[in-house]
């Protein structure tokens, strides 16, 4: 594992309806992750926020452009500006751990990090695809789009952001805790054959199983893996305080030992943690959830 973590807080809401996502980077910090990752021998910096140049308010949150895109602009321009930040990050051979906010960052994040990498893998822990593109989205939030996006499908100008073409090919895609798919993400996942765990496979095999074949897939293929973790791939009863919860989801111990694999598999080498709200939460529990996770990644042993 890189010695070196770099943490990006990507404070934006832009990409779904529900104020105070942006307010996760916060709540992460406050519980204690620099101090967690310090602990197990890492140097910490960090970033502090990138932050939208457009001032959030209830009124003017979720403004739909001709072709059912909320907030265009907004993540447009955000996005571009995480994309470097990240690119610098890797650039300078530190760790890039980015820190939501709503999963729409990952396009900045997959566009700044995928420069670096011929075939990046992607492992995507989430009760949802985010494979959706304009037409296939039933509600225009971009949340659910970054992966479909980063997979060169949807809006011509997202897609091609920060650098031309696609960012991962989907066959270096796996997606894990999978829920909650909408129809046109399932039938795209079908055509591309995208290796995917739905909650019923994760309770049919185990993760421990689930890890190994995501692990096997990525194997050989890849130059590099980006995880991204949606803290709604988690139980609701674990992580409540997420904009879009789905009943039936992993445990943290679950998460814990799917993370401590992949530290073990010294593969991964960058991570969104994200959907973190703390105005849903109860007590921060979710933003503790996240560190944990992050413990887990960096090479904490569950006892
Ligand atoms: N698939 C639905 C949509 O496109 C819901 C996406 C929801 N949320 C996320 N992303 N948190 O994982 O609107
Ligand atoms: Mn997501
Ligand atoms: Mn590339
Ligand atoms: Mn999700």
């Amino acid at each position: 594992m890189n010695q070196n973590i770099h943490i990006i807080g990507a404070a934006t809401t832009f990409g779904q309806p529900r104020l105070g996502v942006d307010l996760g980077p916060d709540a992460i910090r406050y519980a204690g992750l620099d101090k967690a990752l310090y602990s197990l021998g890492y140097t910490v910096t960090d970033a502090g926020d990138i932050r939208s140049k457009y001032r959030v308010n209830a009124s003017n949150h979720s403004v739909k452009n001709e072709t059912n895109l909320l907030n265009y602009k907004e993540v447009m321009d955000f996005s571009l500006e995480l994309a470097a930040e990240v690119d610098n990050t890797v650039s300078s051979g530190h760790f890039p751990l980015i820190l939501g906010g709503d999963h729409s960052l990952s396009i900045g994040s997959l566009a700044g990090i995928s420069k670096h990498y011929e075939d990046l893998g992607v492992i995507w822990y989430d009760a949802h695809g985010d494979l959706n593109d304009s037409r296939t989205s039933p509600s225009g939030n971009i949340h659910g789009m970054p992966l479909g996006i980063s997979c060169g499908v949807g809006d011509e100008d997202l897609v091609n952001l920060y650098n031309r073409g696609i960012k991962v090919k989907p066959q270096n895609v796996v997606l894990i805790g999978m829920r909650d798919l909408d129809e046109g993400e399932k039938l795209y996942i079908k055509e591309n054959d995208i290796l995917t765990f739905t909650m019923g496979d994760i309770r049919a095999k185990g993760i421990e199983n689930v890890m190994k074949e995501a692990l096997v897939h990525l194997e050989g293929r890849t130059d590099g893996i980006h995880l991204s973790v949606d803290v709604d791939a988690l139980d609701p009863l674990e992580t409540p305080g997420t904009g879009t919860p789905v009943d039936g989801g992993l445990s943290l111990s679950e998460s814990q030992l799917a993370m401590e694999m992949l530290n073990e598999s010294e593969r991964i080498t960058s991570m969104d943690l994200v959907e973190v709200n703390p105005l849903l939460d109860e007590k921060n529990k979710t933003a503790e959830k996240a560190v944990k996770i992050a413990e887990s990644l960096f090479g904490k042993k569950q006892l």
